[in-house]
């Protein structure tokens, strides 16, 4: 078995990684025409294994003849990857057409073991993917249609124009730079950006929002729309619009208007011939995206006109060529209103006032991306309204590019939620794909996690966070156990690294253990971070590490930790039911009923809706202040589980790639313990009970804990 030591893990180092039988030589019995040789393939496997190479690493095994009619782009790159990836029988003949046929939804497509059809050759790009994924897989391929469950599948990049990204961990951006050549596009930004378009495309995306949602209203001016040409040209051919987050004020920002109103004939006319000039660039520009009257963000309301004005003129503007304009639902303001209720409330009233090519894009639960929230009130309550979800890729709360959480089971968790809008069976996801409201346009929305490291992600397991993305915007039925078990095979499958390891024996020692894992990770960081229903009880600013005293006197209440967890002498949680805040009437029933009786709510969203004394008695028959610590302590269990686990894998896996993961591993369990610590000790300041026998007591002192809490410099940073 390969042995690599630790100190060859070091992150970006170029440590080589030596096969099985590259191990089994010594130097005395290889000739030096030999030794050069294998100098040169471990070089070769060390690039191979430095993540850059993500999920797309099947080589095709046999050839094939692809038999398609058309050439274009598009089809010229789907011939390209059947061939670099076929591992089907050798010499077969595979077809490629387009071809309407009415039971191909959108850019979906017909699978055969014979061939692919599309409506259009995006179609016939996402078959072989498929196709190829299958092949690599394992899975058998049989004649079936394979639609998307939406029409628009994009990734949010909140990069910056100056390269930075909000809430990035991995690195710069990969479209935008400051300095002299910031709007100069290179052979390597275009080779970059077409990898990236690939990755996009082999998962289904179809959409790349290229910077953040806090706009920079230069991002229209005519310079920066030349790049965004740039960008889209490249990614075209793989299928990938490109859309702007547009800044409300940008008639006045930067367009020289005095005012953005909306309803001022100008500012309207601005937009049109903002329009006029983007299209005549990008004939398939995606459109805009737009956060307004948001977290400082101008919108209409300082107009004094509403959300729905201010989106259909956009919208309008966009329509004569096909454009669309993702809306966001995040608002809320310093009102005593709870903040879990505010969205709901802006935007219920505006249901059917807006144009039918705005899709209002609402984040998976009412307050922002917690390790574990309910769904969002909204979903399947605006019934004359396009509505898309959002979900978070980057790992904002969930440990950044540092701790190893699969994100998935968080996504299936909210795609199943039911609303029972429409009865029984009303899901999140049907509520938004068009299954149960006829809406004109039907999207999602991930916030990407990708940057200029060379792995793309940071952590090497972050991939499989933009892989599931795109995998269950593909599919929102799509289970979180099959996305984990393609990604590893397709990532970790040593077909390229000369083992010879039995396919039996990969998946008893690495496939299945690592997949239990990642399936177990989201578990354990809501255990660690935010069990029993706690949210937003991070550390301010960076939102990396436990946080739950931090509320310095001049801040917003709502922005601080103890608004949300409300912790007293008397108990912990925040009212929500019918005594409280009452956002649990912001439900369909039977769910608001559920959420307000204490015996139906589920315990997972406990302390999102109830107020309770520390001494509640759960379900298990234990105390709640029992309940809270043995769920930290569990989660950092947990972490330490995942380190044998990895541990245990090193024989399986590249040095280089294994390096960056136990790295990580061992940071995460820090912040675990960080967690746990300061979370026990200072909700012990009220509890004023015991830590329960058998657990871990927390270490050091609460005061140091918080001292040090603004000082301490993110595990990233170090890097
Ligand atoms: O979660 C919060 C983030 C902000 C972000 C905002 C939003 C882009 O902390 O960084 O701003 O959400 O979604 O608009």
């Amino acid at each position: 078995m390969k042995q690599i030591s630790t100190e060859n893990s070091i992150l970006h180092e170029n440590t080589a990684s030596k096969s099985y039988h590259f191990k089994q030589m010594t130097f005395n019995r290889m000739k030096l025409t030999v030794s050069i040789l294998i100098l040169f393939l471990a070089v070769q496997f060390t690039r191979a294994d430095d993540g850059h190479g993500l999920w797309l690493r099947g080589k095709s095994t046999a050839s094939v003849n692809v038999v398609c009619a058309k050439k274009s782009p598009t089809l010229d790159l789907a011939v390209k990857e059947l061939k670099q990836g076929w591992q089907g029988k050798n010499g077969a003949t595979f077809v490629l057409t387009v071809k309407v046929d009415k039971a191909i939804k959108f850019d979906g497509f017909k699978l055969s073991p014979k061939g692919i059809q599309a409506n259009n050759e995006y179609g016939v790009l996402y078959g072989v993917y498929e196709l190829l994924r299958r092949q690599a897989t394992g899975e058998t391929i049989k004649d079936e249609v394979c639609n998307p469950s939406y029409e628009h599948r994009v990734l949010n990049h909140w990069d910056n124009m100056d390269g930075s990204i909000e809430r990035g961990y991995a690195g710069h951006s990969i479209f935008w730079r400051r300095g002299a050549d910031a709007f100069v596009t290179t052979e390597k930004d275009k080779a970059l950006w077409q990898e990236y378009a690939r990755a996009d495309a082999s998962v289904g995306i179809n959409g790349a929002v290229l910077n953040n949602v806090n706009s920079n209203p230069n991002m229209l001016k005519a310079e920066t729309l030349k790049r965004v040409k740039d960008i889209a040209d490249v990614l075209r051919p793989y299928g990938v619009k490109v859309f702007i987050s547009a800044k409300f004020s940008s008639p006045s920002a930067m367009g020289g208007l005095k005012s953005s109103d909306p309803l001022n004939p100008e500012v309207i006319k601005w937009w049109q011939d903002k329009a006029k000039e983007i299209y005549s660039m990008i004939p398939d520009f995606g459109g805009f995206l737009v956060k307004a009257n948001s977290e400082g963000q101008a919108g209409p309301q300082d107009y004094g006109r509403t959300h729905a004005d201010g989106a259909n003129v956009m919208a309008d503007a966009v329509k004569p060529y096909g454009g669309i304009v993702m809306w966001r639902a995040f608002v809320y303001t310093t009102s005593n209103e709870d903040r879990a209720k505010q969205a709901y409330n802006e935007f219920l009233p505006l249901d059917g006032k807006f144009h039918d090519n705005v899709i209002i894009q609402v984040k998976n639960g009412p307050i922002d991306f917690q390790p574990r929230e309910p769904f969002s009130p909204l979903f399947g309550a605006m019934k004359k309204t396009s509505i898309m979800p959002e979900v978070q890729v980057t790992q904002e709360y969930l440990g950044h590019s540092v701790d190893l959480v699969f994100l998935a089971p968080m996504w299936e968790e909210f795609l199943k939620s039911d609303t029972y809008q429409e009865g029984k069976g009303s899901t999140t996801a049907r509520c938004t794909d068009g299954s149960i409201f006829p809406q004109k346009h039907t999207a999602i929305a991930g916030v990407s996690n990708v940057g200029l490291d060379v792995n793309w992600c940071g952590h090497l397991f972050a991939q499989s966070n933009w892989y599931a993305y795109g995998r269950l915007a593909w599919n929102n039925q799509m289970t979180s156990e099959k996305i984990a078990d393609e990604w590893l095979k397709l990532a970790f499958e040593p077909t390229s690294t000369g083992k010879s390891v039995s396919t039996q024996e990969w998946t008893t020692n690495f496939l299945k253990p690592i997949k239990q894992m990642m399936l177990d990770s989201r578990e354990a960081a809501v255990n660690y971070m935010m069990p029993v229903g706690f949210h937003h009880i991070m550390s301010s600013n960076e939102h990396y590490g436990p946080g739950p005293w931090w509320a310095p006197a001049r801040t917003r209440k709502d922005w601080t930790p103890p608004y949300f967890h409300q912790a007293d002498s008397l108990g912990v949680g925040f009212n929500r039911t019918t005594t409280g805040s009452n956002a649990v009437s912001q439900y369909h029933e039977p769910v608001a009923s559920m959420f307000n009786d204490v015996n139906t709510c589920p315990e997972i969203y406990l302390l999102w809706f109830h107020h309770l004394p520390w001494n509640y008695k759960m379900k298990s028959g234990r105390t709640l202040w029992d309940e809270i610590c043995i769920h930290y302590n569990t989660g950092l269990h947990q972490v330490q589980q995942f380190q044998k686990t990895w541990d245990g894998v090193q024989p399986y896996v590249d040095a280089e790639r294994f390096g960056n993961v136990k790295e990580r591993l061992v940071l995460q369990l820090d912040a675990a313990h960080l967690w746990n610590d300061g979370c026990v000790l200072y909700f012990q300041k009220f509890s004023k009970m015991p830590v329960p026998a058998g657990i871990e007591p927390p270490v050091g002192k609460l005061d140091d804990i918080i001292n040090n809490d603004l000082k301490r410099p993110m595990p990233w940073a170090k890097r």
